[in-house]
């Protein structure tokens, strides 16, 4: 086999519109806002200083159906540049950038095959020697809502010999999380034959398999604090071998992280204030190039969660923090290296005192009142653990493992039921979420 190399990337969205983010100076704004043209500008970089043969595009070039003039006109000028270099480039489209979407016409670029609504196959070249190495199947999205399996479409080529790279826009294996678009299971992808799956659609990188790969690279630049952590795209090596090499390369302009901040040994809004400047020193100085955008979990009991919980101490922090990282875009006149705070979360809870809510006429309090007689009373723990217990029973392997409990270990069943009751009864925080909209 000839040895090649090829860049797999998907999901560029370009020209996305950080809606979701409040707070932003226009500097900063306008900064977000270039995020996705920054990420594909050191896509093209990347592809011509590795030297790759070619680019295949797994679909969401554009981050809307109706994308802007700018967005196309920036893919198009991509495009060429990469044509300077000889570097051919094979696109499918997904269910943002479906084919009937109404986009300028452009000339054909003879160095650009974009895949039509059925299933096609062409063959790739090695750029220096134009020797045929790979074969390259692939479909486009005719309309935004594809709900067939068109993995069931792919066909290897009579050549045998030459590797097999398929370009799919789907749902694999039905992520819940996810539209499930072109829904299709691995099994279906292994059976076509194809050596190489280039995916797109789940904006998370992962390799979902490696014989055949089965590939997600994710999107080249995070769109939300619900797409944290690197973007970019692969650089794929097929050896004499056949044998597959991979390595990730950053591309984001934009990195959005969640970071945890426990509360608990903080007394007051001072310390808390430190904690959270330290942590924005260190992201910063992790990503001197780039920007990055944080949300603060803050965990933990403390006495700080009174103040948190009522809002003074956080949103207060974050005013004054939004202010400073202004000011800084201004006098730098650029983002990279700034450490813009989204929001905190609160997941933490109160300081609490055993000795006082035992004492307290509540529901917790009587729970608690419960737990300290079980432990005088063996009659009382024997009744809690077997009613607890009598269902898990019926299991004889279960059985025999909660009869080798000795008593040490049942009274940390109290305690730890204990703990759970205080932080849930306690009603704080519960974790937001909803469908992703790849
Ligand atoms: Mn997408």
């Amino acid at each position: 086999m000839v040895p090649f190399k090829f860049i797999h990337t998907a999901d560029l969205h370009l020209d996305s519109q950080f809606k979701g983010i409040s707070g932003l100076s226009e500097g900063i704004r306008s900064f977000l806002r270039e995020s996705t043209f920054a990420a594909l500008e050191q896509l093209i970089r990347l592809a011509i200083s590795q030297q790759v043969d070619f680019i295949v595009i797994s679909g969401d070039v554009y981050d809307a159906k109706d994308s802007s003039l700018q967005a196309q006109l920036r893919f198009q000028e991509a495009l060429d540049r990469l044509g300077d270099h000889g570097i051919r480039v094979y696109i499918i489209h997904g269910n943002h950038d479906p084919l009937d979407s109404p986009r300028m016409t452009t000339a054909k670029k003879e160095h650009v095959h974009v895949f039509g609504p059925e299933f096609e196959r062409v063959t790739a070249f090695r750029r220096q020697d134009h020797r045929p190495v790979a074969v390259i199947g692939g479909i486009s999205y005719p309309t935004a809502k594809v709900m067939d399996n068109t993995s069931l479409r792919f066909r290897r080529d009579k050549d045998q010999s030459l590797f097999h790279i398929a370009l799919l826009h789907a749902n694999v294996d039905g992520d819940p999380a996810h539209e499930t678009y072109s829904p299709c299971t691995r099994q279906d992808l292994t059976e076509t034959g194809y050596d190489y799956w280039a995916l797109g659609h789940i904006h998370k990188r992962q390799i979902l398999q490696e014989s055949p790969y089965i590939v997600y690279p994710g999107n080249i630049q995070g769109r939300s604090i619900r797409e944290t952590g690197a973007k970019g795209c692969y650089v794929v090596e097929v050896d004499e071998a056949g044998t597959v090499h991979m390595r990730f390369h950053e591309l984001d302009a934009v990195r959005w992280c969640h970071e945890t901040l426990p509360i608990d040994g903080l007394a007051g809004e001072e310390a808390f204030q430190q904690q959270v400047e330290n942590r924005l020193q260190s992201i910063g100085s992790d990503g001197p190039d780039r920007m990055s955008v944080v949300r603060f979990v803050l965990t933990g009991r403390g006495p700080l969660h009174e103040k948190l919980e009522d809002g003074r101490a956080a949103e207060g922090l974050l005013h004054e923090l939004h202010r400073k990282a202004i000011r800084i875009a201004a006098e730098t006149g650029g983002c990279e290296g700034l450490v813009w705070v989204e929001s905190f979360e609160i997941r933490s809870g109160p300081w609490l005192d055993r000795e006082v809510l035992l004492q307290e006429d509540s529901f917790l309090g009587e729970l608690l009142r419960y737990g300290r007689q079980a432990r005088e009373e063996q009659s009382i723990r024997d009744d809690i653990y077997r009613r607890a217990l009598d269902p898990l029973m019926a299991s004889r392997e279960l059985r025999k493992l909660l009869n080798e409990t000795d008593d040490e270990e049942q009274a940390g069943w109290l305690d730890r039921a204990e703990e759970l009751a205080m932080l849930l009864l306690a009603g704080h925080g519960e974790e937001g979420g909803g469908p992703n909209e790849d």
